[in-house]
């Protein structure tokens, strides 16, 4: 894990948060905050897209082809291309339209669906962002602890070396810290 961030271990998991961008990281796959259409778009999309290079768009048509696209709250994967992360996942989480209209069970989804295909796809480590808090407006709070949470009981099932939150902003990375003490402190008592 790069320097500076945060790491607790879940059963034989490191679970890491750090503050950077997800496409510098040596990881098996990174995640991006896809849109249903897997059409490119700004954000961590952007970036991954710029970086990992063409190869990622013609694997996105080839599945837009095939199957319309990624409904919200799944998940497909594609080559990383030119990123050091060897597969990228494409994972659509929910627009944020006040918190009534099933947005916390769509991001768990995502998260969930992500780890499924990652463990599919016999990979050990994977970073992700942090699906749906930027232009989906997806409230960051709210978020980190259902992403955290999501993680955590996926980690009694499936089983990775290691899973990274990459978070852009230093506000984003503490929030997400912080996050994790009330989850981990709760854990002894309460079903996370
Ligand atoms: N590394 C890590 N995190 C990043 C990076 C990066 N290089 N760049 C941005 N972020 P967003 P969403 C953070 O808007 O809300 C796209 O257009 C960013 O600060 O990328 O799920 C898609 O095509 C924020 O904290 O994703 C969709 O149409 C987080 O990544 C739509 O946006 C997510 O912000 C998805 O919206």
């Amino acid at each position: 894990m790069p320097d500076g961030g945060v790491t607790r271990k879940i059963g034989d998991c490191t679970l890491s948060l750090v503050q950077g961008d997800i496409t510098q990281q040596k990881v098996d796959a990174i995640v991006n905050a896809a849109n249903s259409r897997l059409i490119g778009g700004g954000g961590v999309d952007g970036a991954i897209r710029r970086a990992g290079g063409p190869a990622i768009e013609e694997e996105c048509a080839r599945i837009r082809a095939e199957r319309g696209g990624c409904p919200t709250g799944t998940a497909v994967i594609t080559t990383g291309g030119n990123l050091p992360a060897r597969r990228v996942i494409h994972a659509v989480g929910p627009v944020w339209e006040g918190g009534k209209k099933g947005e916390p069970d769509l991001l768990a989804s995502a998260y969930r669906a992500s780890l499924t295909l990652a463990a599919q796809h016999r990979i050990r480590t994977i970073a992700f962002p942090s699906i749906s808090t930027g232009v989906y407006g997806y409230p960051v709070a709210q978020a980190a602890r259902l992403a955290l949470r999501t993680v955590v009981n996926a980690l009694r099932e499936l089983s990775f070396d290691e899973v990274r939150f990459v978070l852009f902003s230093d506000a984003d990375f503490k929030t997400y810290a912080e996050a994790l003490r009330e989850i981990l402190s709760e854990a002894g008592s309460i079903k996370v």
